[in-house]
């Protein structure tokens, strides 16, 4: 890290190590021999905190004075990873705090492992909002993240005998050194009871919720700083605490049974996160957390804008709240009752605060993760938000019957059935995301082509000025500088440190480094980095891999549309290959995974079996000579991602077409150099529009064939395993024998892919048909891979083109299409 991470000049490094020596005698009464490295860490953290402290107060100064306006990123998710580096590194001070641990024999990587990752967030969505927040910070926006201070975040992930054990994620056992609880802002949250309609003395119509059950919100913060700027945005997460009312000496039963509820309600709501990705399990504690988090964070938008504002009509001017994904849509309706029950707004002026402060991004299209909530439920447990909603599904029904009623080509019946709010007993949280906001906004240019054309088509024809896309990124800082210190500083070499700020310098790479020589020094550092993964998979897996052999990775969350299947069957058909011709000639390949599977979800955790059961044969098989190993690293999370990411070779990003809306891992592994195998699917599409399709593997149907197949409902897998011996073969496997001695333990998966009983649901994510393409794509990996010179410019041209996907980006085109901030100065 040392020549990229110039040390800031207000970072004093004898004011640090000071700091640290005392903070480890006042916390833990010993001195630096003594204590342990968590004790270590929590000092250096503490010492820290206190620069940062600082900044954060001059950040408030500045937001006072300057009065921009604030962006609200509301999520149930952020996937922080661990705070300790990544301070350092926005610090400017990494390198500094490097040299103190030096002088006092302290290894800073092993400090830093103290830290437990943050994991507030199960993949995709929850990672998107930490790099949103790094990116809002550093350009110089004002923001807060919106969430919720989970006492368990997404569970540890251990392997026993091959399969999935989740033990709970328990982050805060040692407290968190960075955050900061802020009790004075605390709120009551109301949930149940009734609403009471009655005239004020003004002759006001006024709905008051009567005998409900409350909780108090607590917010915690934690600072998010941005790189070398001074300035230091909030993410601040609620906690839920019993209102303090109980009264032991209290003789009424019913207000006793209420206290107790109250205390129950409180305990359960921020226990943990559910652990589902791109799935919705419909349980009413998600609602409650939905609610919970909600209104605490709309209460506090609005308390601080009038606390130097005082048009309440005019609140959008000042502030915009970013819904991530539908999961805090409720926000529509609590800011409509805030506005309306608590500062008097009429109906149609709450509305328009409301719609002007909204805006929605979807991420997925994916069927399962429609949100939906069984009317009586919310009801009862919302009574007042469920008044309102009821209110705005009927001003739009009329909106839609005034549109179409005298439009031949549409049947008004059809347009309510598909379009409203309230439909079929049901709260369909997509539609009154789309009615109250202003944006609405897909991750990447194909998914947003595909949201427009036929997910959300009906909406898009009735209001199109609300769409637009926005490709995600990932902030450099965290993948590129924090990840991998040697590539960071080559590029620095090359370029300059521009890139740190604007991605898009790399491009410069394009022509310094098309040489052999730069092709050679790339790949050295990639050696390095896959050196680097080979210790941490000894010391975890106890399997040896070699640095030489090609990485070829898959890590994100465990999905069916992800399709591992895919890529652990081809491992299968390689393996039959070797056995079947000794001599079959490869260069030695890893096939690394990792990834966690929904504690529910059956088929994801057998697969995570397989994938398990397929190493053990194969790396143990004397006839594979070493030629091919497969390694599934256990508990994958941001920590280990770093680490992978930047040894990878290959990038499996193998989705069904048209089923992953973005996907970042593909970009994170792009940055470090690695060459996608991919099918033309989310943002794949525009990494290969900046790489070149030459410089990447594309494979498989396009996501209109997909499409198309599903609409006809003509696709047959039972004729492609019967016409093809080597697929059959192939799948066979699976319950011949070859992988578990118990030959029905992996019929599910195979029943998955040839379902005799309900055709209709076999295959659907099209493995079998992509199988042959995806087979070909990798064994034209395996052929250029053998060309170093040719694969080390290929490697490089990935981190030269990476420019468009930096989350700096994408924060900029929000700024500039939907949010309109204004960047503070500090
Ligand atoms: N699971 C998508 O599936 C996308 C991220 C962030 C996801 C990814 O393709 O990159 O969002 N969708 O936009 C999602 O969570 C609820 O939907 C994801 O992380």
């Amino acid at each position: 890290m040392a020549k990229t991470t110039k040390t800031r000049e207000s970072f004093d490094k004898e004011l640090f190590k000071r700091s640290v020596l005392y903070n480890i005698k006042t916390l833990y009464r010993r001195t630096l021999e003594e204590a342990t490295p968590q004790q270590i860490y929590q000092a250096a953290s503490l010492a820290i905190k206190d620069q940062i402290i600082d900044q954060w107060m001059d950040t408030q100064k500045a937001m006072e004075e300057q009065d921009p306006k604030i962006v609200y990123y509301m999520s149930m998710e952020f996937l922080m990873g661990r705070a300790f580096g990544n301070n350092l590194i926005n610090l400017r001070a990494y390198e500094g705090v490097g040299e103190v641990m030096d002088e006092l024999g302290v290894d800073l990587n092993l400090i830093e492992d103290q830290e437990p990752d943050p994991a507030l967030g199960n993949g995709g969505l929850g990672r998107l909002a930490a790099c949103f927040l790094d990116s809002l910070a550093s350009l110089n926006y004002v923001a807060y993240g919106c969430g919720i201070r989970y006492k368990y975040g997404m569970f540890r992930q251990e392997i026993h005998d091959g399969y999935q054990v989740e033990k709970p994620d328990d982050w805060l056992v040692n407290g968190n050194p960075f955050e900061l609880r802020r009790q004075e802002y605390a709120k009551e949250i109301k949930f149940g009871g009734y609403v009471r309609m009655y005239q004020d003395e003004n002759g006001r119509t006024m709905f008051k919720q009567e005998d409900y059950q409350a909780v108090r919100a607590v917010p915690y913060d934690l600072p998010v700083l941005g790189y070398g700027n001074g300035v230091v945005d909030t993410l601040r997460i609620w906690d839920a605490e019993p209102i303090n009312n109980f009264q032991l000496d209290s003789f009424d039963k019913g207000d006793y049974q209420k206290a107790v509820e109250q205390e129950n309600l409180a305990k359960q709501i921020c226990e943990v996160l559910y652990p589902n990705d791109n799935h919705i399990a419909g349980k009413e504690l998600r609602l409650k957390q939905q609610y919970f988090f909600i209104s605490a964070s709309v209460q506090t938008a609005v308390q601080k804008y009038l606390k130097n504002h005082d048009d309440i009509k005019k609140f959008y001017e000042k502030n915009v709240f970013q819904l991530n994904d539908t999961h805090p849509t409720v926000a529509v309706a609590e800011l409509m009752r805030v506005l309306m029950d608590d500062y008097y707004l009429e109906w149609d002026e709450a509305w328009d605060v409301t719609t002007k402060t909204c805006c929605y991004t979807n991420h997925t299209i994916m069927a399962e993760a429609l949100e939906k909530w069984p009317q009586d439920l919310f009801q009862r447990l919302l009574p007042r938000i469920y008044q309102i909603v009821e209110e705005i599904n009927r001003r739009f029904n009329i909106e839609i019957v005034n549109r179409y009623s005298n439009d031949h080509n549409a049947s008004v019946d059809e347009k309510l059935r598909k379009m409203a709010i309230l439909y079929d007993n049901q709260v369909r949280m997509a539609h009154l995301a789309i009615v109250g906001s202003h944006s609405v906004n897909g991750v990447a240019k194909l998914h947003t082509e595909i949201l427009e054309k036929r997910e959300l088509k009906d909406f898009y024809e009735m209001m199109p000025e609300k769409f637009n896309n926005k490709t995600n990124g990932i902030t450099q800082r965290r993948f590129l500088m924090h990840a991998n210190p040697l590539l960071a500083d080559w590029c620095t070499k090359k370029v300059g440190d521009g890139w740190i700020t604007d991605l898009t310098v790399l491009k410069g790479l394009k022509k310094t480094a098309a040489t052999a020589k730069a092709g050679k020094e790339f790949m050295a550092i990639k050696k390095k980095n896959k050196e680097r993964l080979a210790k941490y998979i000894l010391q975890h897996n106890g399997i040896q891999i070699d640095p030489d052999s090609i990485y070829d990775c898959q890590v994100k969350r465990l999905h069916e549309y992800k399709r591992q299947l895919l890529n652990i069957l081809h491992v299968i058909y390689l393996y039959d290959k070797i056995k079947s011709d000794p001599k079959f000639d490869m260069p030695k390949e890893t096939f690394i995974f990792g990834a966690k599977a929904a504690a529910g979800y059956r088929i994801a955790k057998l697969t995570i079996k397989l994938i398990n059961s397929v190493a053990d044969v194969v790396n143990n098989d004397p006839d594979v000579n070493g030629r091919i190993k497969v390694v599934f690293i256990e508990d994958y999370r941001v920590s280990n991602a770093e680490l992978i990411f930047a040894a990878a070779d290959v990038s499996e990003q193998i989705s069904t077409a048209s089923r992953e809306a973005s996907g970042t891992g593909n970009m994170k592994m792009m940055l470090n150099g690695a060459v996608t195998i991919g099918t033309m699917d989310g943002a794949n599409v525009e990494i290969v529009g900046e790489v070149g399709k030459d410089n990447a593997f594309i494979f498989g149907m396009s996501s209109d064939e997909v499409i198309e197949h599903e609409r006809k409902n003509d696709y047959d897998p039972m004729s492609i395993y019967n016409s093809d011996a080597v697929i059959k073969k192939t799948v066979d496997h699976l319950i011949d024998g070859t992988f578990s001695k118990d030959k029905e333990l992996f019929r599910p998966l195979w029943n998955s892919l040839l379902n005799t009983k309900d055709t209709s649901k076999a295959d659907t994510y099209f493995i079998l048909k992509d199988f042959h393409s995806y087979a070909e794509a990798q064994s034209k990996v395996r052929k250029a891979y053998e060309d170093k010179a040719g694969w080390a410019k290929m490697a490089m041209l990935q981190t030269a083109c990476c420019g468009k996907f930096s989350s700096d980006r994408t924060i900029e085109e929000y700024v500039k299409d939907i949010w309109h901030l204004d960047k503070i100065k500090i």
